[in-house]
C-alpha cells in the first residue's frame, strides 16, 4: 500500500505529504532550487557543510556558460534528496547540517575586484568553523578559494580531478595582479605556497603540460591500468594527514557523460570509476571542496549537472559517514544454492 492510500477495496488517495521517502517534503520535479532541498540561510555557523554558488566564467578559454553551473547542479540535486544514499542506504541529510548560501555577489563590469570578492566569501563560511562546498563556476575559482582555506588551514595537499592540470605558466600583470586563466591557476597555488604539488594527486589528466611543477599525475591511462580502487590508496598515501581541498572538474568525465562543460577532451573517465576514487577517499582530512565547469547550455539532458550534483552529494555522504552514519550494503546474492537448474 502506497503511503497516503487507506486500506479496502475501494482505496483512495488522500493528501501525500511528505514525498514517499519522507527525506524531502517537496516533490523532485518542482519547489524552489537549493542543493538537495537544504534551507537556504545568509551565514554559516560552525559545523555546518555550506554550498556556495560561484558563477564566475570570464576566466575560461574557450566555450563560456559555467556561471549558469550552480543553479543547474542546485536543480539536479533535487531528486538526489527523495531516497536514502546509495550505496549506505542511510539519509546523510539527517547526520549533516547542509545549508546553502546562494551565489557569491561578483562584479563583471569590475572583474578585477572578482577574486577578491570570491575569497572572502568564502572566507566567511571557512573561518565560521563550516565546510565549504563551491559550486562553479570556471575552474579559476579554485584559486581564491585554496586563499581562503590557507588562511585557516595552512599549505593544503590537492586532490584534483580534471583532464586538465591547470598548471600552465600564469601571466602576471604590471600591478602584480594574477591574471584570471582557469588554466594557469595551479601553477599560482603552487608558487604562492598554498598547495604542496608533493602531497598533490591529480586524476584523469588528458592533455600535456610541458612542466607538471612536482605534482602527481595520474593520468587517464594509469587510472584505466591500475584500477579507481588503487589510484584512491595512492592519492591518500601521497596526502597522509595533510590538510587537503577537493577540487572536481566535472570535465574529469567522458564528454560522453558529461557533454556540458566548456573544454571537453574525449577519453576520459566513467563516472563509475570517479565515485569509486570519491567514496574511497574517508580518513583524508579534506577541510573543503568545489565542483567546476558545468556549463548547462551544452548540457544533454541535464546529465552532466546530475553528475556534479552527485560529486557534492558524495561530500555529504563523505561527512555524515565520518559523524557516525553506518553504511550498510545489498548481501551478496548466493549464487548456485538452487543447483545446477
Ligand atoms: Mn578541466
Amino acid at each position: 500500500m502506497l503511503p497516503g492510500t487507506t486500506s479496502g477495496a475501494h482505496a483512495h488517495f488522500t493528501s501525500i505529504t511528505p514525498s514517499l521517502s519522507c527525506i524531502a517534503s517537496e516533490q523532485t520535479y518542482s519547489g524552489t532550487h537549493t542543493f538537495a532541498r537544504a534551507p537556504r540561510v545568509k551565514a554559516a555557523k560552525a559545523g555546518d557543510f555550506a554550498v556556495l554558488g560561484v558563477p564566475l566564467d570570464i576566466a575560461t578559454s574557450n566555450r563560456p556558460g559555467a556561471r549558469l553551473g550552480p543553479d543547474a547542479v542546485r536543480a539536479a540535486s533535487a531528486q538526489l534528496a527523495e531516497l536514502k544514499a546509495y550505496p549506505g542506504g542511510f539519509d546523510p541529510m539527517s547526520y549533516v547540517n547542509v545549508v546553502d548560501l546562494g551565489d557569491a555577489w561578483l562584479d563583471y563590469g569590475f572583474p578585477q575586484t572578482i577574486p577578491a570578492a570570491i575569497e572572502e566569501a568564502a572566507h566567511s563560511v571557512v573561518s565560521a568553523g563550516a565546510f565549504l562546498c563551491a559550486l562553479g563556476g570556471d575552474h579559476f575559482i579554485s584559486y581564491p578559494l585554496l586563499k581562503a582555506h590557507a588562511r585557516e588551514h595552512g599549505q593544503l595537499a590537492l586532490i584534483h580531478f580534471d583532464a586538465h592540470t591547470d598548471t600552465w605558466t600564469p601571466r602576471i600583470g604590471k600591478d602584480g595582479s594574477v591574471e584570471l586563466n582557469h588554466g594557469t591557476m595551479f601553477a599560482q597555488a603552487i608558487d604562492d605556497g598554498l598547495i604542496d604539488p608533493s602531497r598533490s594527486s591529480q586524476i584523469g589528466i588528458r592533455t600535456w603540460v610541458d612542466d607538471p611543477k612536482g605534482m602527481n599525475i595520474f593520468d587517464n591511462m594509469l587510472v584505466a591500468e591500475m584500477g579507481a580502487p588503487a589510484i584512491a590508496e595512492a592519492v591518500k598515501e601521497l596526502a597522509g594527514n595533510s590538510p587537503c581541498y577537493l577540487t572536481v572538474d566535472i570535465d574529469c568525465l567522458d564528454p560522453a557523460f558529461a557533454p556540458g562543460t566548456g573544454t571537453p577532451v574525449t577519453g576520459g573517465l566513467m563516472p563509475r570509476e570517479l565515485f569509486t576514487m570519491l567514496r574511497k577517499l574517508d580518513g583524508l582530512n579534506i577541510v573543503g571542496c568545489d565542483v567546476v565547469e558545468v556549463a548547462p547550455a551544452y548540457d544533454h539532458g541535464g546529465v552532466t549537472a546530475l553528475a556534479a550534483a552527485t560529486v557534492v552529494y558524495e561530500q555529504v555522504c563523505r561527512v555524515a559517514r565520518r559523524n557516525g552514519a553506518k553504511a550498510a550494503s545489498y548481501p551478496v546474492p548466493q549464487v548456485g544454492k538452487h543447483g545446477a537448474n
